[in-house]
């Protein structure tokens, strides 16, 4: 051994064994350890926003393209631009913006993949989950936990289009990723629409619990109406003064357990009173947000981004956002927390103003 070879030819000796390794997928650690294990996050995320007019023109002009049975779901994606090529809105999970027409249906299937949807726009098409139907409403949220079949089905004479939320990068690095189709377009119908809010929607559940417990037990609601979070969130709001990093927040929870919507997915919405100014907060959980009510901007590591209604927006993994309302302003989020906090992950950081 003549020892560590100096400065001048070490690169070029490295660079050789580098070469020679590489055929046998061997490679050095210390050429990429830093890129690795990061100080804080550095996400390579983009702050993002997308304005609801442009993308439900496309969307539309896409219906009259391919149908919803055709597509099996007709859905435009929101893909990260700093996330190019991968369908995902932040590195963990995937958004995309979902249209049925009067009379069609997007046939049934179910996935190992969880999934929530957000409603946009449009009034009284339905999703069936393990046999129940759900009539949505503009800003009701509804899941689809996974391995429950689903089906979706327009009964109604106008558009519907809703944001879909799926756990699909997270369920793509575990490498366990498995789906079915049912042999007909829709499931039977086999407990009466609403059935899961009259059961355990009002802090009750069936005195037994016998065969007559129609949900999985650790997954006992899948609907969520605007009209019920709307009056809780508004209720607050009128309580309280509004948390100077957030303003007024709730969060959506499993009943069964009291966590998260979804083992992999956690959902919250805000309000913001007019003129209410936060002070940058910043959390390794990156959101994917829809403006429910309201006008104001968001500013993202000091871009700005102007929000109105319907418009939807993603703040990646320990980017500070600061919101501002110029209108009382109402948001819908969802973000991989559930799954961070459950790895010992999650962390947030409120900034000085
Ligand atoms: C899915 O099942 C739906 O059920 C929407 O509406 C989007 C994207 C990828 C994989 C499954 C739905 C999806 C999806």
């Amino acid at each position: 051994m003549d020892g560590i070879a100096q400065p001048n030819d070490q690169r070029a000796q490295l660079e050789k064994l580098y070469g020679e390794m590489a055929p046998h997928s061997l490679y050095p650690l210390w050429e990429v350890l830093a890129n690795l294990v990061t100080p804080v996050p550095r996400s390579v995320a983009q702050p993002h926003l997308w304005q609801y007019g442009p993308a439900r023109d496309y969307l539309l002009r896409a219906g009259d393209l391919i149908s919803a049975e055709q597509a099996e779901r007709r859905v435009l994606i929101l893909e990260n631009p700093g996330l190019s090529g991968s369908s995902a809105v932040v590195p963990s999970l995937y958004a995309g913006l979902q249209l049925i027409l009067p009379g069609e249906v997007a046939p049934c299937h179910r996935h190992t993949q969880c999934a929530l949807r957000f409603v946009i726009e449009g009034d009284g098409a339905y999703t069936a989950v393990d046999g129940e139907r759900c009539y949505m409403q503009p800003f009701d949220l509804v899941l689809t936990p996974n391995w429950q079949w689903h089906d979706h089905g327009n009964t109604s004479d106008r558009p519907m289009i809703w944001l879909d939320g799926l756990d699909i990068p997270t369920v793509r690095f575990y490498d366990a990723s498995f789906a079915e189709r049912l042999e007909h377009p829709s499931q039977s119908e086999s407990i009466p629409a609403g059935d899961n809010l009259h059961r355990y929607g009002r802090n009750m559940r069936p005195f037994r619990a016998t065969t007559a417990e129609r949900r999985p037990q650790q997954q006992p609601i899948f609907h969520y109406p605007y009209a019920q979070w709307r009056e809780s969130l508004m209720a607050v709001a009128g309580a309280d003064a509004p948390d100077p990093h957030l303003g007024h927040a709730l969060e959506f929870i499993n009943p069964a357990n009291s966590g998260p919507v979804m083992p992999t997915i956690s959902a919250h919405v805000r309000h913001l009173p007019a003129g209410f100014e936060t002070r940058p907060r910043r959390a390794t959980d990156g959101t994917t947000f829809v403006v429910v009510a309201g006008r104001g901007t968001a500013r993202v590591e000091g871009r700005e981004f102007r929000l109105e209604e319907r418009d939807l927006f993603v703040v990646p993994s320990w980017n500070a956002l600061e919101l501002r309302a110029e209108t009382p302003l109402t948001l819908f989020g969802y973000s991989d927390k559930a799954a961070q906090e459950k790895l010992s992950l999650y962390r947030e950081e409120r900034l000085p103003g």
